[in-house]
């Protein structure tokens, strides 16, 4: 029997890889759209897969859509990937923040309760739920405290699906996944924004990088391998919580070393501080500890840092040399 998923969030970085996964093991996959007045499929069209989907439309923040959504898409799983992701977005818009990625988990949670109880459903939770952390290298027993409206909005998220796990009996599950990167990932981000800037300034089409926190640490890994973590957890006969993660922590210097070092160049000639990118309260390092995903789940990390920046570097060198 083909296998039914829906994907909110399947325009995101996430959402392209795991579609692609879901495809290729066979699923029929579904996703929610928001209305934009400008292109958004561009990441399914690079991974090869646009037409391969069934495109349905919605708002997170739309009750109405989301129930309609999981109605017609009858998903055997539902990934919930749609988010304001940004966090630095998130303290310039803390109240569609707080609808989008707080409330509107709640909007599936409740369709799925009501028309489809036998719906497995993953939730997109976040290393930024640890923030200010309580414990060197976080795991799912470390306390939260959350920095960010964004935090703070991904902490109601994540708490309504635990809750509705316990209280109505759903196969609901939440990965705590860490920073994860690609070429696929928006470029606001810090390691694309680096990854960008790095073959604009190779290319001669850029002098300088702005950046704010370089002293930032972050645990990142490749959003290829995230994605395989969040199947698995539907795969399991019991839902519960995964931290998915690398178990290393980097600085945002060092990962701009890696990245200008790949085109030959010295990130210290180029990286400007810039206070307007500095944010109104940090989280100034994430370490995680993903022995529970290995133990259970069986998923392991397969792309280092090096690799990842480098396979980033050479994407946008193509891309810019391209424009
Ligand atoms: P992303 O690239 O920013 O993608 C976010 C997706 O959500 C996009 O498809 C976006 O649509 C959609 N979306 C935004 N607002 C929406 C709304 N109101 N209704 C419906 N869809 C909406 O994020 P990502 O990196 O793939 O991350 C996927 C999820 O994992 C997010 O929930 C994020 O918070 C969480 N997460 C990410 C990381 C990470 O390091 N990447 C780590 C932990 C957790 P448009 O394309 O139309 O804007
Ligand atoms: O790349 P970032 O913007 O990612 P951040 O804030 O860690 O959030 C990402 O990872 C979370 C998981 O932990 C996700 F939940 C979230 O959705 C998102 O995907 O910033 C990383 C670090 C920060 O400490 C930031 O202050 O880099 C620092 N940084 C320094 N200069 C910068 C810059 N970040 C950005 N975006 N731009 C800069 O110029």
């Amino acid at each position: 029997m083909t296998k039914s998923a829906l994907i909110t969030g399947i325009t995101g970085q996430d959402g392209a890889y795991l579609a692609k996964l879901l495809l290729d093991k066979g699923y029929k996959v579904h996703g929610l759209v928001a209305r934009r007045s400008s292109d958004s499929r561009w990441r399914l069209r690079e991974m090869g897969v646009e037409a391969d989907i069934v495109y349905l439309d919605g708002d997170m923040a739309d009750a109405c859509s989301v129930q309609r959504a999981v109605i017609k898409s009858a998903p055997d799983e539902v990934y919930n990937l749609a988010a304001q992701s940004f966090v630095a977005a998130s303290w310039d818009q803390p109240v569609t923040t707080g609808i989008v990625d707080g409330l509107g988990v709640t909007h599936l949670l409740e369709a799925i309760r009501q028309f489809s109880p036998h719906t497995r459903f993953y939730q997109a939770s976040t290393s930024e739920m640890f923030g200010l952390i309580q414990a060197e290298q976080q795991d799912e027993n470390t306390p939260f405290y959350p920095r960010s409206p964004y935090g703070v909005a991904k902490l109601y998220g994540h708490w309504i699906t635990v809750n509705y796990r316990e209280s109505f009996n759903l196969h609901a599950s939440s990965g705590i996944l860490f920073n994860h990167e690609s070429p696929l990932r928006g470029i606001e981000f810090v390691t694309r924004k680096v990854t960008d800037a790095a073959a604009r300034i190779k290319q001669g089409k850029q002098q300088t990088l702005a950046l704010g926190n370089i002293d930032a640490k972050r645990d990142w890994g490749f959003a290829g391998d995230y994605v395989e973590a969040m199947w698995l957890m539907l795969q399991q006969d019991k839902p519960d919580d995964y931290v998915v993660a690398t178990g290393v922590t980097t600085t945002v210097r060092e990962m701009c070393r890696i990245a200008f070092d790949h085109v030959g160049l010295n990130y210290r000639d180029y990286v400007k501080i810039d206070p307007a990118f500095f944010r109104p309260a940090e989280v100034e390092v994430l370490l995680g500890n993903p022995a529970k995903a290995q133990r259970v789940l069986g998923w392991k990390p397969k792309t280092d840092l090096d690799t990842l920046i480098r396979m980033m570097m050479d994407a946008d060198m193509q891309r810019v040399a391209k424009e």
